[in-house]
């Protein structure tokens, strides 16, 4: 860009402050946007959508990528991403606008139009939801200019400039741009065009502010074969009080909105109902766990995992918060008969309780996407049969509250095993991060292809005719839990000290159950583990061999179970994507 002259006598400084006027304009944005979102589309504030987007994008390696590197973090780190990339743009359209204010208010205008195709393209999008990316973009666009012109006031008296205080006029057609045409160098103005982008708006905003700043230079018409009078500018010195103030007015705008958006948006709808709901009693109580299930040596996974340790993985941005009393469940399609029931409908229904281990299919060999819960709920098989289910259908496609969408086998919901509409966890009421006010559980198929949480409908269909959620993105339609085991301790890499050493750890398979549990040293024999007691087939087990009498030195430690049909675990390596991983779990130590 031209300008060479402005070079000597621009304060140092002026690239930073433009850069922090852009993000305060984009600050604003979002604040406002957060502010809309939460008074009238909660689901929609833009970076919400945008992260969404990116994870629904995001094809299976990608996503095993994330889940490995920052595990059940995953989300945070991709929102802190987009931030970040907002953050550098933003700088970048401020130090853009001291030039060429109109294409820095096209550009932030650019990305209020992200914002609402992505809030479009949401599964469960609905109309409002594009108004706080439109707000946003609006906001920041136009918010640019006067926070420019305010760190920049070229007409006050005061302006400091060696150059000659009246503004002179510029040469016209000074540079090649002809459809865009912009002052040449410095901030300066498009005078009495009237014709830019937002001019009225600023003008408006700020009549004294003279020719410091262009309001904007893009001509609405786009044409702009004939360049506007434009006064050469004088480059000015920043004001730095005008700097500070306006960026304060920006942060604290962007900070009332931004927490006055979240209040509103009332992010604990669900915890509130949550907390008023009375569980009824089991129709059909879990036997209690024998008193072997947990062999308590620390260091092992707890044979029940806590609510609050148990492993969370869903594509949900922000957790779905559904008011209990207006959930329905719509089981439709290929039935005789459709139904709809409500929570309080489920809730009379014979409840029964069940262990059941959930597994995430993106759970690497030795990984931790593995909880063992006792839920209670409604069983699926008599929905499905009071539905009536037609001949010819073997697929439950579930849908969630924000439209995550799950394919499950129908006749492993109807083989008589627990595959349950759960409304509670560990006796608590189901955690709104775990599915309130109600999820799928059914023992034996990882999560994707049966654990359904916020669930709101079931449409009974074909794998011929209807794909889930994760198909297209390179996971298998069908995901049956592939047997495997777990070394828990010692701790990979850990130092022990010689001597008789507890080697302990969970296996699990799920529906089928494990038979046994083998434990290999650098590579020698396998010697079998004693296994702890299990309520049936469909949780893990843990198991421990207590008498490994480790030597000094660096020693391997290798772990492989057994199903019920007889079925050890293979130890050829496979990656989570498309089926689930497997291969033996291997830790080394060193013995001192
Ligand atoms: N609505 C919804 N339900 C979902 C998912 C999701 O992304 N959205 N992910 C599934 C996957 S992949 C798994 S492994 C389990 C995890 O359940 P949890 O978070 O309660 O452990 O939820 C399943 N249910
Ligand atoms: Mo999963």
């Amino acid at each position: 860009m031209p300008g060479v002259t402005d070079n000597e006598v621009r304060p140092r400084g002026q690239a930073w402050a433009a850069a922090v006027i852009g993000l305060v304009a984009g600050a604003a944005g979002l604040g406002v946007a957060e502010l809309v979102a939460g008074a009238l589309a909660p689901k929609a504030s833009p970076v919400t959508v945008v992260a969404g987007v990116a994870v629904d994008s995001s094809p299976a390696p990608l996503k095993e990528w994330a889940i490995r590197t920052f595990g059940t973090n995953d989300k945070t780190v991709l929102v802190g991403g987009i931030l970040v990339v907002l953050v550098l743009i933003a700088a970048g359209l401020g130090v853009l606008g001291r030039r060429r204010p109109g294409l820095a208010r096209l550009g932030f205008a650019a990305f209020g139009a992200v914002g609402v195709a992505a809030a479009v393209s949401r599964p469960d999008s609905a109309l409002l939801d594009v108004l706080p990316s439109i707000a946003g973009g609006a906001v920041a666009a136009w918010a640019l200019v006067p926070l420019l012109r305010r760190a920049w006031p070229a007409a006050e008296p005061e302006w400091s400039s060696p150059r000659p205080a009246e503004p002179r006029p510029e040469p016209p057609a000074a540079d090649g741009g002809v459809s865009a045409p912009s002052p040449a160098g410095g901030p300066s103005r498009v005078a009495g065009t009237g014709t830019e982008l937002g001019a009225g708006a600023v003008a408006g905003a700020d009549p004294a502010a003279g020719p410091a700043l262009a309001a904007g230079t893009v001509p609405a018409g786009g044409g702009g074969a004939e360049r506007p009078a434009v006064m050469r500018a004088r480059p000015g010195d920043l004001d730095r009080r005008g700097l500070l103030t306006g960026a304060v007015t920006g942060v604290v705008v962007a900070g009332a909105a931004g927490l006055a958006g979240r209040a509103l948006g009332g992010r604990s709808v669900a915890e509130a109902a949550r907390t008023t709901v009375a569980l009824p009693p089991a129709a059909r109580p879990a036997r209690a766990l024998p008193g072997g299930a947990d062999l308590r040596i620390r260091g092992l996974a707890p044979f029940v995992t806590p609510n609050r340790d148990f492993y969370r993985v869903d594509t949900a941005i922000v957790v779905p918060q559904v008011d209990p009393r207006a959930w329905t469940l719509k089981i439709h399609g290929m039935v005789g008969r459709p139904i709809e029931i409500t929570y309080a409908d489920l809730l009379r229904r014979p409840l029964v309780e069940a262990d059941v281990t959930l597994t995430c299919v993106s759970n690497e060999v030795g990984g931790s996407y593995i909880g063992n819960a006792r839920w209670l709920g409604a069983r699926l098989a008599d929905l499905l049969r009071e539905a009536n289910i037609q001949p010819g259908a073997d697929m439950l496609l579930s849908t969630s509250d924000d439209g995550w969408t799950c394919g499950t086998p129908v006749d492993v919901t109807l083989d008589g095993r627990d595959a349950l509409l759960a409304v509670a966890m560990n006796g608590e009421v189901l955690p709104v991060s775990h599915g309130f006010p109600v999820r799928q559980v059914i023992p034996g198929l990882y999560g994707y292809v049966s654990a359904t949480k916020w669930v709101t409908d079931i449409k009974v269909t074909r794998f011929d005719r209807d794909e889930a959620y994760w198909t297209p993105r390179g996971w298998a339609p069908r995901g049956p839990i592939k047997t495997q085991s777990r070394i828990d301790l010692p701790r990979d890499r850990a130092t022990v000290p010689a001597g008789r050493t507890t080697v302990a750890g969970v296996a699990w398979a799920q529906h089928r159950g494990v038979d046994a549990v083998e434990v290999s040293v650098d590579a020698g024999p396998w010697r079998p583990a004693r296994l702890a007691d299990v309520p049936g087939p469909d949780t893990w087990r843990q198991w421990v061999l207590d008498d490994w009498q480790a030597t000094p030195g660096r020693h391997t430690i290798q772990v492989r179970a057994t199903d019920a049909a007889g079925r050890t675990q293979p130890q050829a390596e496979a990656p989570p994507a498309p089926d689930g991983a497997t291969g033996w779990h291997t830790i080394t130590v060193q013995v001192s």
